[in-house]
């Protein structure tokens, strides 16, 4: 009889191919050693340490889809997701670091700027040198980012920004911004523009005494008419396909990454039910405790082929958008199932930080909620399915 590996049921590990285990062992290796030792203390502190974004680069963690003249890696999307999973394995927020910059920041420059604006960004944005945000979300824009109020206004020799940004990931620390502006000159069309930090009249204060993400820098963006010059404009993109376009690889990381966080619940709730004893004998042994078990390790199974698929799928140019957000909204969703079932299986150590899966059900409640909130990608799937829109 062919033995049942818990931790690889469907044998993901033969279908990647030897570049993709590469890029897996990399990542794990890095996470593992580096990045594991350092969480809890900055997820306590509330800290992001600035230095990480240079060594994911020097590991080539950094916009690894974009072509290797831009300094990127040149990997396909399986590799990407799976960098994604061995991060998150360790926590959502680091996770999150690296989505920003690869699909949020990179990606937009690659896609929609020229090729002066890849030539001055991509190099020093995949190293590490240079750290970008993403400001698309409004304080009363938020799962309706048509509903954006920044404007841009046409100067001279280039635009005036006018606006606020909210709960921006790593705004505080970033030496440059997308943002997304209505255009007046392009008949109000969502544009995409490369602001610098240093600009005039341009601020991110952070935001403080969050309950989830802590070792995730966030802030705001304010724009106080930031004259920015014509070069800085995304020319490529218009309308909302332009930040959805960037969306759909950040969200597709984020159904991997959620994964290993969920694995890393498992593997903890599985070691701990093992050594526990209650009652004369191991947790483990119990019936409950190990439906438990058989739940997590099924989601998690499923959820990784479904990636895997997705993943090839996106290579070959032929992942649809709702395909995305059903394995972004179903991964988040049972990781976070899975992160509360590991907190209560741990009794009361299960609330200490030293066992660390009450921060990964503290990060995955952020991150059910960006990248588009649960509910608004079960409506993007009702669309897809019914053809009748049900947002408003
Ligand atoms: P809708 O009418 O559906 O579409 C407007 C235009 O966009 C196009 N489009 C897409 N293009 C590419 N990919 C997609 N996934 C696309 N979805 C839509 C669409 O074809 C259309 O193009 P055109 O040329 O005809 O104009 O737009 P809507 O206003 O009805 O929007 C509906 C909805 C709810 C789907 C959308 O607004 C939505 O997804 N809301 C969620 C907002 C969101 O996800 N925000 C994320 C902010 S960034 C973030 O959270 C980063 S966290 C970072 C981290 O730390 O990891
Ligand atoms: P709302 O849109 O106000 O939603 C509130 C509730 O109403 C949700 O449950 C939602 O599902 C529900 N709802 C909304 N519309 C409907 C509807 N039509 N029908 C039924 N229910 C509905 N944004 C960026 O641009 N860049 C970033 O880097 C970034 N990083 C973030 C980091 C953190 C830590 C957090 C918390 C958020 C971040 N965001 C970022 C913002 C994030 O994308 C938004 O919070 C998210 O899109 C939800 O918007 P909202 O908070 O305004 O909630």
């Amino acid at each position: 009889k062919t033995r049942f590996d818990w931790e690889d049921p469907f044998d993901l590990e033969s279908q990647l191919t030897e570049d993709e285990r590469l890029v897996r062992d990399t990542a794990h290796r890095y996470a593992q050693a580096k990045l594991l030792p350092r969480v809890t203390s900055a997820y306590l502190e509330e800290r992001f340490d600035r230095e990480i974004m240079s060594e994911m680069g020097e590991l080539g963690l950094l916009g690894c889809t974009i072509p290797e003249a831009y300094g990127g890696a040149g990997f396909g999307y399986v590799a990407y997701g799976l960098a994604a999973r061995e991060i998150e394995r360790v926590d959502s927020g680091y996770r999150s670091a690296m989505s920003v910059q690869s699909s949020l920041v990179m990606h937009p420059i690659y896609a929609y700027g020229d090729e002066a604006q890849r030539k001055k960004y991509l190099p020093k944005l995949s190293t590490g040198e240079l750290i970008g945000c993403f400001g698309l979300t409004e304080p009363d824009a938020g799962s309706d980012p048509g509903g954006m109020r920044t404007r841009a206004e046409k100067t001279a020799d280039g635009y005036r920004l006018t606006g606020n940004k909210i709960w921006i990931t790593n705004s505080p620390i970033a030496d440059i911004a997308i943002v997304w502006a209505k255009s007046a000159a392009h008949d109000d069309a969502i544009k995409g523009f490369i602001v610098e930090r240093g600009a005039k009249g341009f601020s991110t204060p952070k935001i403080s005494d969050k309950l989830s993400l802590r070792a995730s820098i966030t802030g705001e963006i304010v724009l106080d008419g930031v004259e920015v010059p014509d070069e800085n404009l995304l020319e490529g993109a218009s309308g909302l396909s332009g930040p959805f376009g960037c969306l759909n690889r950040a969200r597709y990381g984020i159904g991997w990454g959620t994964l290993g966080a969920a694995e890393a619940c498992l593997a903890a709730a599985r070691q701990y039910t093992l050594d526990r004893k209650q009652f004369g004998r191991p947790l483990a042994a119990t019936q409950l405790i190990q439906k438990k078990l058989a739940d997590m390790t099924t989601e998690i199974a499923f959820g990784l082929q479904g990636c895997l698929q997705a993943g090839r799928l996106f290579d070959l140019g032929q992942l649809a958008p709702e395909t995305i957000s059903m394995i972004k909204r179903n991964n988040c969703a049972k990781a976070l199932e899975i992160a509360r079932a590991a907190r209560d299986m741990h009794g009361g150590n299960g609330i200490s930080a030293e066992f660390h899966v009450m921060r990964h059900a503290a990060n995955l409640e952020t991150v059910n909620t960006y990248e588009g909130t649960s509910d608004i990608h079960a409506l993007i799937l009702g669309r897809a399915i019914t053809g009748l829109q049900a947002f408003c």
